[in-house]
């Protein structure tokens, strides 16, 4: 994993009757990380059929009980196949029952539609002439990225033609002066990462799922990420897209400018809209440089008050260099330390309540060790970290990252998980993990873990399997106090399926009428991703 270059421990610091922080990390294990499922390798496994098929008999009791198939949609016919085979190539349009089963099934195995085709359009020019002909039929679609939202978004409800962007991976241009990427909407975000490396840039996000996600589904989700703290949204970062409306209209917003005040942007109404405004093809993206000097700390703090102040003293104390500042409690490193194979802990004496990864990414190497190191030094005196452990080469750094970024992983071997993703203010977001504790005392698992640098909590609910009467102990429960505090029900997931009719919880009835207009303006017969994102309510 280059894309960690961690600098070697810092010697100078290591004293350690005065600075237990340095430790020497040679006892861990494989450092050929596993990487993440992809959806091949969780259908051909026999445990995991298992599950779909538990979640399935649970979509079929609660989720679509409370959306019906809208009657407008026509129904597949042997015509319809006809047509797509004369525009696309014949091994393009799938009807094989394993694909169409991994295209019908989300990554949580949550979510199965019963979709009978899946296409794979090579170009703009077949993505614009699929959306014209399902428009004209009313045929209804979902367009598939790397299918590992975990809001239910990515999956048919019911029959949806599925258009996923696989084939549509090429880099279009590098512009090596201005850092600015042009590339196809099916890109793997890795794959993109990997070149940009390269050539001396990186992207200016990451997550979890960098193996399998791409580009066009990280900008229509706005996906936020272990960088955002650095680089920020994508709102700020994308440039540029092309986006193919419900109409097969091919709209070129593609453009490559930092400043471009010439009417309204309306790129940011794709960024984020998670399929229900149009397809988006083509991404043009700013990409930071890619610099030498980075380091990885991960830290033990008692309580959530000390990872608080940390994040504040981190601010301050790192500025400039801070790029990842990630937390989470004992139970989800626990989680991941028992799920994850080859991983063990980092601080094994510590058994703190809170864990927090930091990672600062700068140019002057010295100058960078001597940052973290007053900073580590500081912090540890004041005794806002109890213990912590500097990674000393590439391979401590993947496992220090390996362990934050498999919790959603492992969660998900637990059998049922629950999930939540709220925007909260600092101070007030680990009350509702604490309250969903004593809310659900045995019935449940639950664990605290997220993006602390930018007040983005994931919080994760763990039972053997769905049932109703968990659900509506954790619902509206969860919502409802997160609407009370302003915050967002919704910070970098999106709303999909799972929460469509939630929106009200985090945005006014006016927001949300106006939302339903531009989603009738822009696809009238609502063809593009149905049941997703708004109440069905609102757009009848
Ligand atoms: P998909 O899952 O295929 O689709 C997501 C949504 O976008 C769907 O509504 C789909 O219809 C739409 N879509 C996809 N491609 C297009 C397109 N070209 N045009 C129009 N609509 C499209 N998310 C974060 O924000 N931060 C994280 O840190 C993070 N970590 C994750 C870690 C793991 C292990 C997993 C499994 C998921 C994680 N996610 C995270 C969620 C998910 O990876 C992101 O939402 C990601 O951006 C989805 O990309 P995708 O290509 O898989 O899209
Ligand atoms: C992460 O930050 C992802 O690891 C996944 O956003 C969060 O699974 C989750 O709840
Ligand atoms: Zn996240």
């Amino acid at each position: 994993m280059a894309r960690r270059r961690v600098s070697q421990l810092i010697t100078s610091l290591s004293s350690p009757s005065r600075f237990p922080i340095a430790r020497c990390l040679s006892a861990f294990s494989s450092p050929d990380l596993p990487r993440e499922f992809t959806p091949k390798s969780w259908q051909s496994n026999p445990q995991c059929k298992s599950s779909i098929n538990k979640a399935f008999s649970f979509q079929q009791h609660s989720f679509s009980s409370k959306t019906k198939r809208n009657p407008s949609y026509s129904f597949l016919n042997s015509d319809d196949i006809s047509y797509f085979k004369s525009v696309l190539e014949e091994k393009c349009v799938v009807q094989d029952e394993e694909r169409l089963s991994v295209a019908n099934t989300d990554w949580l195995r949550k979510y199965i539609g019963t979709s009978q085709l899946l296409l794979l359009p090579k170009n703009t020019d077949e993505v614009s002439k699929i959306l014209s002909y399902c428009n004209s039929r009313q045929l209804a679609v979902v367009p598939q990225g790397g299918n590992t939202g975990l809001v239910g978004g990515s999956v048919p409800v019911y029959d949806e033609v599925v258009i996923s962007l696989a084939n549509m991976d090429k880099i279009i241009s590098l512009d090596k002066v201005n850092g600015i990427l042009t590339c196809e909407a099916g890109c793997v975000l890795e794959n993109l990462n990997s070149f940009l490396e390269n050539e001396g840039f990186i992207m200016p996000l990451d997550l979890g799922a960098k193996g399998s996600c791409q580009i066009g589904g990280n900008v229509s989700t706005n996906a936020g990420g272990l960088r955002f703290v650095r680089y920020g949204s994508l709102h700020g970062n994308v440039l540029g897209l092309e986006v193919v409306l419900a109409n097969g209209t091919v709209l070129d917003m593609l453009g490559t400018l930092r400043k471009d005040n010439t009417g309204y942007d309306l790129k940011h109404l794709f960024i984020g809209s998670e399929g229900s405004l149009g397809i988006v093809t083509k991404v043009s993206i700013l990409t930071p440089a890619k610099l030498p000097s980075v380091n990885v700390a991960l830290l033990a703090c008692n309580d959530y008050l000390s990872c608080q102040k940390l994040l504040v003293a981190a601010k301050r104390g790192l500025g400039e260099i801070l790029s990842a500042f990630e937390f989470m409690d004992s139970h989800a490193i626990n989680l991941a330390l028992t799920h994850l194979e080859g991983v063990t802990n980092p601080l094994p004496q510590s058994a703190s309540k809170f864990y927090v990864l930091i990672e600062t990414t700068g140019s002057d190497e010295a100058n960078d060790k001597a940052k973290l190191e007053a900073f580590l030094l500081r912090t540890l005196e004041e005794g806002v970290i109890l213990d912590g452990a500097i990674a000393q080469d590439i391979s401590q750094a993947s496992i220090f990252w390996r362990i934050r970024e498999g919790i959603a992983e492992a969660s998900i071997k637990e059998g049922a998980c629950y999930k939540y993703d709220l925007s909260l203010p600092v101070e007030k977001l680990y009350g509702i993990v604490e309250e969903m504790r004593l809310r659900l005392d045995k019935m449940a698992k639950v664990i605290g873990y997220g993006h602390l640098g930018d007040g983005n909590l994931h919080l994760n609910i763990m039972t053997p399997e769905y049932t109703d009467n968990i659900l509506t102990k954790i619902e509206p429960f969860v919502y409802e106090w997160t609407s009370a505090q302003r915050g967002s029900i919704s910070a970098e997931h999106g709303l999909g399926f799972m929460k469509a009719d939630k929106i009200h919880y985090s945005k006014s009835s006016e927001a949300v009428k106006l939302m339903g207009s531009f989603k009738k303006m822009l696809d009238p017969k609502l063809i593009l991703n149905p049941y997703k994102v708004l109440p069905q309510s609102i757009l009848n």
